[in-house]
């Protein structure tokens, strides 16, 4: 390819990847749907794909704090970033890889964000573990439930509220407290969290972000 042609091409990828930015700042889910088929078609990479996502995410909470945009926009956002995410989906997951290693994943308890935890679960399958996502505002004995259904190696807890970080504390307190504490190890993760605050509630380790909990929970198990 020439050097004109190279450059016509980025300018291109970059018109979408804006494009992609714009439609989940706007909520717009047809938009973001067919741009990240575009993207993908046009070979973008798909971290590339996730980052104008998360990007736009950021600035959704940026308006939020500055009153520009209220829950509704929040949510109409959130529901955007699901629909690329899901063209995205069979891209990351290599459902012909062996399996790993089993997880239970899910949002704490009063807290209703899922995409950091949806990413979290994605970005595992696609390294191979089998995954069972609780979803959203999991009860801690819906956590003990499911881990003595399954008996996974992994549980990993997210929380995007600081209101609902202790429910972490909680969760590990009631696996706990049923016998299931020693049989699992407890990743952690969500804006808010830190790796002192995973320390001081007694998990097993903290990711910074969905890339980062695939190598924690490899490091786990390696150790195991
Ligand atoms: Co809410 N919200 N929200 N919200 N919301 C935040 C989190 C906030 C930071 C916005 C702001 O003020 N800037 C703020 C929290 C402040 C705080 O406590 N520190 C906030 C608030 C205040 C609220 C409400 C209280 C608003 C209200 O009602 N007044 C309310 C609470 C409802 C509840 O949960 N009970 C609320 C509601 C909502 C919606 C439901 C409308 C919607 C969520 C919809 C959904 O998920 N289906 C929503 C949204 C969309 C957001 C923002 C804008 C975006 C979150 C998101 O999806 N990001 C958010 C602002 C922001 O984050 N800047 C905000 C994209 C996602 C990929 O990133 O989830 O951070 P994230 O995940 C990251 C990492 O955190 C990490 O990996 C991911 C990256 O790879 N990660 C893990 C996450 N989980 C992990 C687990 C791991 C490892 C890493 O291991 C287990």
């Amino acid at each position: 390819m020439s050097g004109t042609a190279i450059h016509e091409n980025r300018a291109s990828v970059n018109t979408i990847l804006q494009q992609i930015y714009q439609g989940v700042l706007e909520g717009n889910r047809t938009a973001v749907r067919l741009k990240v088929q575009e993207a993908i078609q046009a070979g973008v990479p798909s971290a590339e794909i996730l980052s104008s996502m998360t990007r736009s995410m950021e600035r959704v909470g940026s308006l939020f704090e500055e009153g520009e945009y209220f829950v509704p926009e929040m949510l109409i956002a959130a529901r955007a970033m699901q629909q690329g995410m899901e063209v995205l989906r069979p891209r990351l997951v290599d459902r012909d890889a062996k399996s790993s290693g089993s997880v239970i994943a899910g949002t704490v308890k009063g807290d209703l964000h899922e995409m950091g935890k949806n990413l979290v679960c994605m970005m595992l399958e696609c390294a191979g573990f089998r995954v069972m996502d609780l979803g959203m505002d999991v009860a801690p004995e819906a956590f003990v439930q499911a881990v003595q259904d399954n008996r996974p190696e992994i549980v990993a807890l997210s929380a995007l509220l600081t209101t609902t970080m202790p429910q972490m504390k909680v969760t590990i307190d009631a696996l706990r407290e049923a016998g299931y504490r020693n049989g699992v190890r407890i990743i952690v993760g969500g804006a808010p969290l830190t790796e002192a605050y995973a320390q001081e509630i007694g998990a097993d380790g903290y990711a910074k972000d969905a890339s980062q909990a695939v190598t924690l929970v490899k490091r786990l198990l390696a150790r195991a």
